[in-house]
């Protein structure tokens, strides 16, 4: 009976967890909590600038280039800390434009920015009473640039919000000869004090609306002082957002989830933010020339936006202040598509509507299933200019270009065509309106299969994995298929014989394409290549071919590398067998 009481007790501790809440936080109602967080959720897109003192090195130590993330050189760059520290002397932002930062995140349609307060080697952007190194005593520097920033983001209509790592390599309590990601803890109440006392000073100085954690993988930190942190600083400001860093990341899911380079396969049953880089490297490195083109940052944006999340795109500018001209540039053209398609950005909202292969949808403020507009957001062109909108049925439906020009519209077995000849794709994203009465979802599977009822559909959350780098992500799809005896297998239940069209929903991006995937299933094998989407977000349909399955009952259906193998297989969300024939 005390096993099932413990059993009961942890069910619903997960089930709670799961929902982002856990035991101890401090109490709000679901009604104060929307209210707390209307902005973030409207603000759809904001800046993170990853700034210190380790833009001076930017990624390189002694003339050599030193591997991964530059602001972590100082741990990969195995740099003892009398070699490192002082860095902060020579720490001068002299060209750090506080304006010009806030204006160029506004004109991005940007609607607040993140800013490294202290990042894990402990150096601190500010002024702070409780350690000598930071801006005000390590540099000499006499210029407040967070206050800087804050009036700025004051002057333009933007949140002023500070990250801070609990990782800290510098402070007493965590310093060593050699920084790693799980620094050692000598004086775990003496930091934390430490760490209060700094949030104060920052909340009491610069009003952050958000404090956006990370560190949270310390092996010291636990989900009890996430929460007390959490209860901390929204008794310092009530009207505080917190990252779910706080606490750990991997279960507490308030005041919002942060996905990191990597986006959600679906919506999340709670509020988030996935970050990127414009590049590689979060803070400035002078090698990372691996920039991400503008359309597959437009596309990301609106892929995030479309299911309800919001994009935290980072830049990291030279260690004097200034920005590298392709993260200028890269915001400017994103702002200028925001601007030029404002309905369809910050006049759109989440709508649980079927993904689509071909790109997003989303709906105009307001909207109901009784009338209003959606937006579709294509990014892959049909190559026979018929754009399939597939698991939407609408009462009344009339198509235009976003401009307003007509397109014709035909209805298919699960929802509409749209004849796109007469329109011109845009270079980043297309954009047509749809303009509803009585929308319905049809009964899809996950992703864009129409689905008949019949269907068997294999879904990345039912599989098992075989292969300890495979990985299901929040979102429910696989990846890390890098090895190539990784693969993932269901057990298939075939009520009724016959022929069977199998098919895939999969992402792989440019640079990771060209491998074969092989299916198997009732002693056969479909062999096809993995042809490349426009990115690991972006999923497209891999048509497998047909199979014969003539015996009911239960088989194995296993997936996995063909012959030919590139860098990665795919990231795959499902496997669909649509019967196309039975046998009676
Ligand atoms: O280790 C950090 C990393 O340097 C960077 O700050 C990212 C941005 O979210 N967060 C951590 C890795 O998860």
């Amino acid at each position: 009976m005390k096993k099932m009481m413990i059993y009961a007790v942890m069910a619903c501790l997960c089930a709670l967890l799961n929902q982002g809440h856990a035991a101890g936080l401090i109490p709000e109602s679901d009604a104060a909590f929307r209210k707390r967080m209307q902005w973030f959720t409207d603000a759809k897109f904001g800046l993170f600038i990853h700034y210190g003192i380790y833009a001076i090195p930017g990624g390189e130590w002694k003339g050599k280039p030193v591997p991964r993330y530059a602001e972590w050189i100082q741990c990969w760059g195995k740099i003892p800390p009398e070699e490192y520290i002082p860095l902060a002397s020579g720490f001068r932002p002299d060209r750090l434009d506080a304006d010009a930062w806030i204006r160029t995140a506004k004109e991005a349609g940007m609607k607040y920015m993140v800013i490294t307060s202290k990042h894990h080697d402990g150096f601190c952007l500010w002024d702070s009473a409780l350690t000598k190194y930071d801006l005000g005593e390590a540099t000499g520097f006499d210029r407040d640039i967070l206050g800087e920033l804050a009036a700025a983001c004051r002057k333009h209509g933007l949140k002023f919000c500070t990250y801070y790592s609990i990782i800290d390599w510098h402070h007493p309590s965590q310093r060593a000869k050699q920084a790693t990601n799980q620094p050692p803890m000598r004086d775990k109440a003496g930091y934390v004090a430490y760490m209060k006392g700094q949030l104060k000073e920052l909340i009491d100085r610069y009003h952050p609306a958000v404090l956006w954690f990370d560190g949270d993988w310390a092996n010291w930190w636990t989900m009890e002082d996430g929460i007390d942190l959490y209860n901390y600083l929204r008794k310092l400001d009530p009207n505080l957002i917190i990252n779910n860093r706080a606490a750990k990341r991997k279960v507490f899911k308030k005041d919002f989830g942060t996905p990191e380079q990597q986006t959600p396969g679906t919506a999340l049953d709670h509020v988030w933010e996935a970050c990127w880089t414009v590049n590689h490297s979060w803070g400035f490195k002078k090698s990372d020339t691996n920039w991400k083109s503008t359309d597959v940052l437009i596309q990301k944006l609106i892929d995030i936006n479309s299911k309800g999340g919001n994009l935290l795109l980072n830049v990291g500018p030279h260690a004097d202040g200034s920005w590298p001209a392709m993260s200028i540039r890269q915001l400017k053209e994103m702002g200028a598509w925001n601007a030029a398609h404002a309905d369809a950005f910050q006049g759109a909202e989440f709508v649980a509507a079927p993904a689509q292969s071909w790109g997003a949808l989303a709906q105009a403020k307001g909207a109901t299933p009784t009338a209003g507009e959606f937006f579709a957001y294509v990014f892959e062109w049909p190559a026979d200019g018929k754009l399939e909108l597939v698991g939407n049925a609408f009462g009344k439906v009339a198509v235009t270009t976003y401009a307003g020009a007509p397109l014709p519209v035909t209805p298919v077995r699960a929802g509409i065509e749209i004849d796109l000849s007469s329109a011109k794709a845009n270079p980043y994203a297309t954009v047509l309106r749809l303009k509803y009465r009585d929308w319905k979802a049809l009964v899809m599977a996950p992703d864009g299969f129409e689905v008949s009822g019949d269907e068997l559909i294999l879904q990345a959350r039912d599989a098992q994995l075989n292969g300890k780098d495979l990985r299901l992500r929040d979102g429910g799809f696989i990846s890390r298929w890098i090895k190539r005896d990784n693969t993932v297998s269901w057990k298939l239940n075939i009520r009724t014989p016959g022929r069977f069209k199998v098919r895939a929903l999969y992402a792989c991006p440019d640079g990771y394409q060209g491998s074969d995937a092989r299916l198997t299933v009732g002693g056969q094998t479909l062999t096809v290549p993995v042809p490349v989407t426009a990115g690991w977000g972006l999923y497209r349909v891999l048509d497998f071919g047909e199979v014969t399955l003539d015996k009911a009952g239960e088989m194995e259906c296993v997936l996995g590398f063909g012959k030919t193998k590139k860098r990665a297989l795919f990231n795959l969300k499902s496997v669909v067998f649509r019967p196309v024939s039975e046998f009676k």
